[in-house]
């Protein structure tokens, strides 16, 4: 099996620090980090990877003033591709943004500049979005002459509702500040959001992994369900996490009145 060591990687970054967090860089900052195919293709090599590596959360970053412009148009545009071509990169996006929702590491997001078209997908696919002040969102794809062909009817829609997705297509909506905060698009809007990201990254890396695992696959897998499945892969999934020695060692900690108690701080 591959590990980290086999990527071969020239648009995006990977360093692991000592604590086990990935730090995935998108790295083509003289294109604004737009996705072409070479970086849906490293994406997929990556977070195909990070699970079976014992990497206990990643942060997803972009070097450069734009977190992602996006599909890469001028490559969409210079390749003349047919419909099939395109249905197939697509399928490859697919599996990179779903090898990182249902891949059981957290991921946390750090946004800044335009997040738009495929880079909102992308960072819809993370686990959790931190903003830098100057982040904006939108999806320009019918100013383009496109669709969302990245999951963003299903993410984005997922995140903010189809009738701001609908708007946002339509008429070219921005959104940012707290007003994207308060629509859904980031969960935390702040001064320093790569901070914040490896604040929350290295609070989640505590976590023992199979709990992660399960917060960041099962509860994404039983979104998917009937209720009546998902009740019942909630009850399989809580008796394998519930009950491994992880769980066992704080609950004991918690009866002897040793653990952290659950209160706010401040
Ligand atoms: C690009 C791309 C790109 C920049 N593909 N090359 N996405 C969009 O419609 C967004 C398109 N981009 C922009 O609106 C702007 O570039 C930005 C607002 C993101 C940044 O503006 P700025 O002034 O900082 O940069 P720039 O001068 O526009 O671009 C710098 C370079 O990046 C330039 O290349 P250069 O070789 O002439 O220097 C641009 O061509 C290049 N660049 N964005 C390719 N997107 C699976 S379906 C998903 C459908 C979509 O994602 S639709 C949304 C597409």
């Amino acid at each position: 099996m591959r590990g980290l060591d086999d990527l071969q990687l020239t648009n995006i970054r990977l360093e692991v620090d000592q604590d086990g967090i990935a730090a995935v860089t998108l790295n083509r900052p003289a294109k604004r980090n737009a996705l072409d195919l070479a970086t849906i293709d490293e994406l997929v090599d990556i977070f195909a990877t990070l699970p079976r590596a014992g990497i206990r959360a990643a942060i997803l970053r972009a070097n450069g003033d734009h977190f992602s412009a996006g599909l890469d148009l001028v490559e969409h545009h210079q390749k003349e591709r047919s419909a099939a071509d395109f249905m197939h990169v697509c399928l490859r996006w697919h599996e990179a943004f779903n090898k990182m929702e249902y891949g059981g590491v957290p991921i946390i997001a750090v946004l800044k500049g335009a997040v738009v078209g495929g880079g909102l997908e992308l960072a819809s696919a993370a686990h959790i979005r931190v903003a830098g002040p100057d982040t904006y969102f939108g999806l320009p794809e019918g100013q383009r002459g496109l669709f969302t062909g990245g999951g963003a009817t299903i993410r984005v829609a997922d995140l903010i509702g189809k009738a701001r997705m609908i708007d946002m297509m339509l008429s070219g909506r921005l959104y940012r500040g707290q007003e994207a905060v308060d629509v859904g698009l980031c969960q935390y809007l702040v001064e320093d959001a790569e901070a914040k990201a490896w604040e929350i990254a290295r609070a989640a890396a505590q976590n023992p992994p199979l709990s992660n695992f399960a917060i960041c696959s099962a509860i994404s897998h039983m979104q998917n369900m009937s209720a009546l499945d998902a009740a019942y892969a909630e009850a399989v999934v809580a008796g394998v996490v519930n009950t491994q020695e992880a769980a066992r060692e704080r609950l004991a900690s918690f009866a002897k009145g040793t653990a952290a108690k659950v209160k706010p701080t401040g």
